[in-house]
C-alpha cells in the first residue's frame, strides 16, 4: 500500500493515515486479505475528510469504519502509536518478509524460505542464496525500486517511450496506465499501454520486441524482468528504466493491447485494484463478466459459480460504454483511489 494518490498530503488525518496503512500493508503480508482490505478501506475513507478525526465516536460515523477500526483510529490520535502495530513490528521475522517481500521477482514462498532459513538481510540473500538473474537485479536494486517515483519524473519516461514508439510506427497509439492516470504524485512504477487500430498479435508482439530493443539500444531500458510464473502469454515486458545516470532505476511494465480491448485493457490497467474488485463484483452482479479484455454477457455457470462459457462481448473498446452498460455514472481515473 503507501499509495500516495495525491489527497494524502496536508491531509488532517496524515498520521492516522500512516499508521493504518502500516497495519494494513502488515495484514496483506500475512495474507489476512479481509483485514487488509478493511484497514484500506478506512484509509480511503479518510483520505477524503477534510477535517481531523479525534474520537472513535466521529469515526464510526464514516463509510467503512466498523467500531473496531474506530477505537483504533482514537487510539492513534490518542497515543500517537498503535499497540497492535507494535506487536506487529516486534514478531520474529515480519521485518526480514517484509524486505525480501521487496525484491522483484520474490512472491510470498520464497520470501517466507528466505525467512525460514534465519537469512534477515540482502546481503545474506546475494550471499547464501542461489537467486535467478531477475531476483537478483531485484536484491542489488532494492534500494532504487523501493523508491517511489515522482509523477513528473514518470511523465518524463512515458513521453520518452512514446517518441520512441512512434519513430517506429507513427500509427501506434499509447498511454500512461495505472497511478500515474490516476492523478497519482507518485508512482510506484509506469505502466505503459501499447495499441494500434488493425493490428494483429503477431505484428504487436514485433512492436513490443522492435520497441525494447531500440529502448535498450539508447540506455534506457537497463534490463529486462522475468514475468511471473503463469503470467507470461507473450504481451508484457517488465524491465527497468533510468531517465540520467543520477536518477535510480525505475521498473517499467510495457502491454500490448488489441485494438478491441482497449478500454477494458485501460480500465483494469487504470486501476485501483479495490476500485477493479468492486467494478467486477457490479458486473456479475448484473450477470455481466468483467476482465481485462472486456465485459461479456451470458457468461454460463456451473453449480460451484465456475465458468462454463466465456459468454458474448458486449464492450472492449471504450472505456465509458462499459461504465453506461453497467449502469453507474463513469468515473474519471481519479475518482478511483479506493
Ligand atoms: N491490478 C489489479 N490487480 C492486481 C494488480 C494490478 O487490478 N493484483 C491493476 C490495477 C492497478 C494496475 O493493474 O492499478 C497497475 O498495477 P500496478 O501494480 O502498477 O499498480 P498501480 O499503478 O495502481 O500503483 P503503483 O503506483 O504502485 O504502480
Ligand atoms: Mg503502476
Ligand atoms: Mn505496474
Amino acid at each position: 500500500m503507501n499509495k500516495n494518490d495525491g489527497t494524502t498530503k496536508n491531509n488532517p488525518n496524515q498520521r492516522t493515515i500512516e499508521i493504518l496503512s502500516e497495519m494494513g500493508d502488515y495484514y496483506a503480508r500475512v495474507r489476512d486479505e479481509w483485514r487488509s482490505m478493511s484497514y484500506r478501506k478506512a484509509v480511503a475513507t479518510l483520505r477524503k475528510q477534510t477535517k481531523k478525526i479525534w474520537f472513535a465516536s466521529e469515526a464510526r460515523k464514516l463509510p467503512n469504519i466498523g467500531e473496531r477500526l474506530a477505537d483504533k483510529i482514537e487510539e492513534i490520535v490518542q497515543t500517537d502509536s498503535l499497540r497492535r502495530l507494535e506487536y506487529a513490528r516486534d514478531e520474529p521475522g515480519d521485518a526480514a518478509l517484509k524486505l525480501f517481500l521487496g525484491v522483484y521477482g520474490a512472491g510470498l514462498k520464497h520470501a517466507q524460505q528466505w525467512v525460514a532459513k534465519g537469512h534477515t538481510t540482502l546481503q545474506d540473500l546475494l550471499d547464501k542464496e542461489k537467486l535467478s538473474a531477475s531476483q537478483r537485479i531485484g536484491v542489488e536494486r532494492h534500494a532504487d525500486f523501493a523508491q517511489r517515483i515522482p509523477r513528473e519524473e514518470v511523465r518524463h519516461h512515458g513521453e520518452l517511450v512514446i517518441k520512441a514508439a512512434l519513430e517506429i510506427d507513427g500509427e501506434l497509439k499509447l498511454e500512461i496506465m495505472g497511478s500515474y492516470r490516476r492523478g497519482a504524485k507518485d508512482c510506484g512504477d509506469i505502466d505503459v499501454m501499447i495499441t494500434k487500430e488493425d493490428a494483429g498479435n503477431r505484428e504487436m508482439r514485433g512492436v513490443l520486441d522492435t520497441l525494447t530493443t531500440k529502448l535498450t539500444a539508447m540506455g534506457f531500458l537497463k534490463c529486462g524482468l522475468a514475468i511471473p510464473r503463469g503470467h507470461d502469454d507473450g504481451s508484457k515486458w517488465h524491465g527497468a528504466s533510468q531517465l540520467s545516470p543520477e536518477l535510480p532505476w525505475r521498473r517499467i511494465d510495457f502491454l500490448i493491447v488489441p485494438w478491441a480491448e482497449r478500454g477494458a485493457a485501460l480500465l483494469y490497467f487504470t486501476g485501483n485494484d479495490i476500485f477493479n474488485r468492486s467494478m467486477r463484483l457490479l458486473a456479475s452482479k448484473k450477470g455481466y463478466r468483467l476482465n481485462q479484455r472486456g465485459l461479456y454477457k451470458d457468461v454460463i455457470r456451473g453449480p460451484q459459480r465456475q465458468k462454463i462459457t466465456e459468454g458474448t462481448l458486449v464492450e472492449g473498446e471504450d472505456e465509458k460504454r462499459i461504465f453506461k452498460i453497467l449502469g453507474v455514472p463513469y468515473r474519471p481515473p481519479s475518482d478511483r483511489n479506493c
